[in-house]
């Protein structure tokens, strides 16, 4: 069973695979998207080291000259997919979205280099990865923090990887939709339209495209302009994780300027953190930055925290609030709350469980020593998949498969979790 499911797996990531990177899945996402390459990296680690790296390296030849790293890499012209790089405009070599999306680079590299089959190889990668992710924590640091709170905000939704989160209905609230240019959806003739964002979410999401793009796609100046700043609890967590991943690695390839700013930054995250703590509800929120107020919406993204170094009683609550969730769900873990009204068991980031997602969570609390929580979040993603194939998003009472189908980064978690 469990060999089978990795070749089944494997086959997955090779027919995404477009040379130098790997498309999401077919058709829905035909390009290469930030995140999911940094976590496919660690599928293709396991059966192919040199590819893994390559996933990676891709991405980062795409960095920004201030360090961000885009959310998406246009390698191909396909209009399957809308907004394309005619609406992005972002004037780039390769052409680019211009937002950015959850950092976990570092965290993937360090991964990479600690189970290197070949360490010479991964020396030499990660020796030169390093200074980019590095210079893509600063650039968090200084466009996305420019009040040094120690904890940055996505400008967003689509940063955040989490589209149509609960956490964002009420800000939506300030972002206008007067002055979209009129668009034409793919996503709904790739997927069921009720599992995926609303039309009325789309022309906000388009509309801040079409706000930063006023503004030259100009990082000095677009978090102050954007209506949507929202400092997001996992989002965090994840470039802290990053950062102390990243720190380890740069002392021991002896860097030590790197590894002197990575930590600080690390250090800085955790500490606050605790401005997104809320004891009402037993786990992290995200916060309204404009106003300054917690968002009171128990979405993922406070759980998603516990993939950071955190105090170890937060550890435990985090493990609480999943034990509780667990009594309400089939499938850990759901990315909204089911008791909560806004809850839709089918509809994207409203409530299906996302199995990178949980990777995270569990590992996060493995090493904080919640590992009976972990472990039942790791039974029942394989579970999802054994009953479900390797889709996009699950619901988390019935299994559905959802979204798009052979999805890659489900499959490379299920390596990672099964080898
Ligand atoms: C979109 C590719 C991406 C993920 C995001 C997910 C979705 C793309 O798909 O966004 O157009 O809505 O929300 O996290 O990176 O898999």
């Amino acid at each position: 069973m469990t060999d089978d499911l990795i070749e089944q797996a494997k086959a997955i990531l090779r027919r995404n695979d477009r040379g130098g990177y790997t498309v999401p899945t077919h058709g829905l996402y035909p390009f290469q998207w930030n995140w999911d390459s940094c976590l496919s990296a660690l599928g293709f680690s396991h059966f192919d080291e040199e590819r893994a790296w390559t996933e990676i390296d891709t991405l980062f030849a795409n960095q920004w000259p201030d360090g961000m790293v885009p959310h998406i890499v246009f390698h191909e012209e396909d209009d399957g997919y809308f907004p394309g790089p005619d609406v992005w405009r972002t004037g780039r070599p390769v052409p680019t979205s211009g937002i950015t999306q959850p950092p976990v680079a570092g965290f993937a590299v360090r991964r990479l280099v600690d189970r290197a089959r070949d360490p010479e190889l991964a020396a030499d990668r990660a020796r030169a990865l390093l200074p980019k992710i590095h210079a893509w924590h600063e650039w968090f640091y200084r466009c996305r923090d420019p009040q040094g709170t120690g904890l940055v905000a996505i400008i967003h939704p689509w940063e955040s990887g989490r589209d149509n989160s609960v956490d964002w209905d009420d800000v939506f609230e300030r972002v206008p939709t007067d002055g979209v240019e009129p668009f034409s959806r793919r996503d709904i003739q790739h997927a069921n339209p009720s599992h995926r964002p609303t039309q009325a979410q789309y022309e906000r999401y388009i509309w801040l495209v079409q706000r930063f793009r006023s503004l030259g796609w100009d990082n000095t100046k677009l978090h102050d302009a954007s209506p949507f700043q929202v400092v997001d609890p996992g989002f965090n967590a994840i470039l802290i994780r990053s950062c102390s991943d990243l720190a380890d690695l740069a002392e021991r390839f002896e860097l030590g300027e790197i590894a002197a700013q990575a930590r600080a930054f690390a250090e800085r995250g955790v500490a606050a953190m605790e401005a997104l703590w809320s004891d009402a509800m037993g786990q992290y929120l995200c916060q309204d930055r404009t106003t300054g107020k917690l968002i009171q919406s128990p979405s993922i993204a406070g759980l998603l925290a516990g993939f950071a170094e955190l105090p170890s009683p937060r550890a435990a609550a985090i493990a609480k609030r999943l034990t509780l969730l667990g009594e309400q769900v089939d499938y850990l873990v759901p990315s909204h709350d089911p008791s909560q009204p806004a809850f839709d068991s089918l509809r994207y980031w409203r409530g299906p469980v996302w199995l990178i997602v949980n990777y995270m969570i569990a590992d996060g609390l493995t090493r904080s020593g919640q590992a009976s929580v972990a472990q039942r979040i790791i039974a029942d993603s394989l579970r999802l998949i054994e009953q479900s194939g390797f889709a996009e998003y699950y619901d988390p009472h019935t299994a559905e498969p959802c979204g798009g189908d052979q999805f890659t980064w489900t499959a490379a978690i299920v390596i990672e979790l099964l080898s």
